[in-house]
C-alpha cells in the first residue's frame, strides 16, 4: 500500500488551516491537520519542501517507522513547525489504516473506554455579568463544563475575551500582530470575584475552568490557585510558562487547584518532569502539535502511570481533522479527562465535512471508517490564505510579556 500522491492544502474558511492529503496506490486517502496558528506557511513549506517528496513510494502501513523516519531522520528534532508536520503525516496514516480496516479509528486504538467524550466550551464576556450570561448560554446548549474568561477593569483587552458571539478566535487578520497591555496585579485582584459570582449564580456542580495563558510567575500562579480554591475549578490552565518544568513545584507547594498545561508542547520531553513529579493534573498536548496519534498515545501512557489525565487543546485553530482525531483518541484512552471544543464557523464546517457530533455536553466521533472527516478541495480553493497573527502582549510599562 504505497503512497502515490501527497499534497498540502492551505485555506482560510473563516481562519487559516493547513491540511495534508495522502493517497495510496489503492486509492485510499488520508488527511492530517498541520495548522500552526500564525505560522501556517512555515509548516506548509516544511511539508512541501522537505516531507512530501520523501513520502512518495513509502508504505502507508508503516506508521511508527514513518514517524521515526521524520523525527529521528530530521536531525533537527522537535519544535512546533517540525512536529506539526510529523503530526499531520501521522494523522493521515492512521486515517488510511482505519479506512483500510473498514473501522473508525477509535476501534484501532483499543475501542470505546466510555460512551461519549465530555467537552468544555468557552464562555467569555467583557464584564463579569457578560461572562455570567455566556456561562448560562453554554449550559443552555447542554455543556457540563465551561471555561470562564472575562475582561479586566482597566485593561482595554485581555486573553480569551472574544470579538464574536459563541467562541473566541485568537488570531487577528493583518500583516503584524496586534498589541495588548497587561497588568498581573489587576488580574489577580479581579480573578476571585469572577468565580465567586459564577459559583453564586450556577452552584457547585458545573465544571468550571480558567486559562491564565502563561502570564504569571510561579509564585503568582500559586497565589491564583489559592484564591480560586473556594470555587473548586476543574483546572487552572497554563498558569506559568512551562519551559522551566521545575517551576511548577512552587505552585504545587501552595495550592490544591488542579493544574493543566501543554497545548504548546511538541513532545513528551516538554512535559515528562511535570508528569513524573505529578506537578500537573491534566496534560493538554494535542494531536496536531505533539506528534500525532502515535506520540500522543505515548504521552498519555506516561500520564496514566502518574494519575495525570488528558485534556486535549481544541481551539478553533485545531481544524476539524484534528478535532476528529482527538475525539477518536479521547474515546479510547483510559485516562481521559476532558476535551476542549470551540465550534468552528459555518464556512469551516462546509470545507471540512465530518461525522463527529455534539449532544448534551458530550461529543461522538461517529462510526465512519477512518477519522470520519473530509476536505472539499474545490470549496477550500475559494478561501485563499489570509495573513493573521496571534497578538503580542506587553505589561503597562511596555515590557514584553506572554500573550
Ligand atoms: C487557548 C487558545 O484554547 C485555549 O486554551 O490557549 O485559545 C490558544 O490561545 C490558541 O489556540 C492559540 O492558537
Ligand atoms: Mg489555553
Amino acid at each position: 500500500m504505497n503512497i502515490v500522491d501527497a499534497k498540502v492544502i492551505v485555506c482560510c474558511p473563516g481562519r487559516n488551516f493547513v491540511t495534508l492529503k495522502l493517497v495510496t496506490e489503492d486509492g485510499i486517502t488520508g488527511l492530517g491537520d498541520a495548522t500552526l496558528n500564525g505560522r501556517e506557511l512555515a509548516v506548509a513549506s516544511y511539508l512541501n519542501d522537505h516531507v512530501v517528496p520523501l513520502l512518495i513510494g513509502r508504505d502507508a502501513r508503516r506508521i511508527e517507522d514513518t514517524w521515526q523516519y521524520l523525527y529521528v531522520g530530521a536531525y533537527w528534532r522537535r519544535g512546533p513547525v517540525t512536529m506539526a508536520s510529523v503530526s499531520a503525516v501521522d494523522m493521515a496514516l492512521w486515517d488510511i489504516k482505519a479506512k483500510a480496516a473498514g473501522m473508525p479509528l477509535f476501534q484501532l486504538l483499543g475501542g470505546r473506554s466510555r460512551d461519549g467524550v465530555l467537552v468544555y466550551g468557552h464562555a467569555n464576556g467583557q464584564t463579569v455579568e457578560d461572562a455570567v450570561r455566556a456561562v448560562a448560554h453554554y449550559l443552555d446548549l447542554g455543556y457540563k463544563a465551561v471555561r470562564v474568561q472575562s475582561g479586566i477593569p482597566g485593561l482595554a483587552s485581555t486573553y480569551g475575551v472574544g470579538r464574536g458571539k459563541l467562541f473566541y478566535e485568537a488570531a487577528e487578520p493583518g500583516t503584524a500582530p496586534a498589541e495588548s497591555r497587561w497588568s498581573t496585579e489587576a488580574y489577580l485582584n479581579f480573578l476571585p470575584g469572577l468565580f465567586e459570582r459564577v459559583r453564586a449564580e450556577f452552584g457547585p456542580d458545573v465544571h468550571l475552568l480558567h486559562d491564565a495563558h502563561h502570564r504569571l510567575t510561579p509564585i503568582e500562579a500559586a497565589r491564583a490557585g489559592k484564591l480560586l480554591e473556594p470555587y473548586h475549578l476543574l483546572w487552572l490552565e497554563d498558569p506559568t510558562p512551562a519551559e522551566l518544568q521545575e517551576g511548577f513545584r512552587i505552585i504545587r507547594q501552595h495550592t490544591t487547584t488542579p493544574i493543566a498545561v501543554g497545548e504548546v508542547f511538541n513532545s513528551v520531553f516538554d512535559c515528562y518532569k511535570l508528569i513524573q513529579e505529578q506537578l500537573i493534573d491534566y496534560i493538554r498536548t494535542t494531536v496536531v502539535h505533539a506528534g500525532g496519534i502515535t506520540h500522543l498515545r505515548k504521552i498519555a501512557s506516561l500520564a496514566e502511570m502518574h494519575q495525570v489525565r488528558t485534556g486535549c487543546h481544541g481551539a478553533t485553530d485545531m481544524s476539524p481533522i484534528c478535532i476528529a482525531a482527538a475525539l477518536h483518541f479521547d474515546l479510547a484512552v483510559h485516562n481521559f479527562g476532558v476535551q476542549e471544543y470551540m465550534p468552528h464557523l459555518d464556512e469551516t464546517e462546509r470545507v471540512f465535512p465530518h461525522a463527529y457530533t455534539f449532544q448534551d455536553g458530550y461529543m461522538y466521533p461517529g462510526d465512519e471508517p477512518g477519522l470520519g472527516v473530509d476536505i472539499d478541495e474545490g470549496l477550500a480553493a475559494r478561501y485563499p490564505y489570509d495573513p493573521a497573527y496571534l497578538p503580542v502582549n506587553r505589561r503597562l510599562d511596555g515590557t514584553m510579556h506572554s500573550w
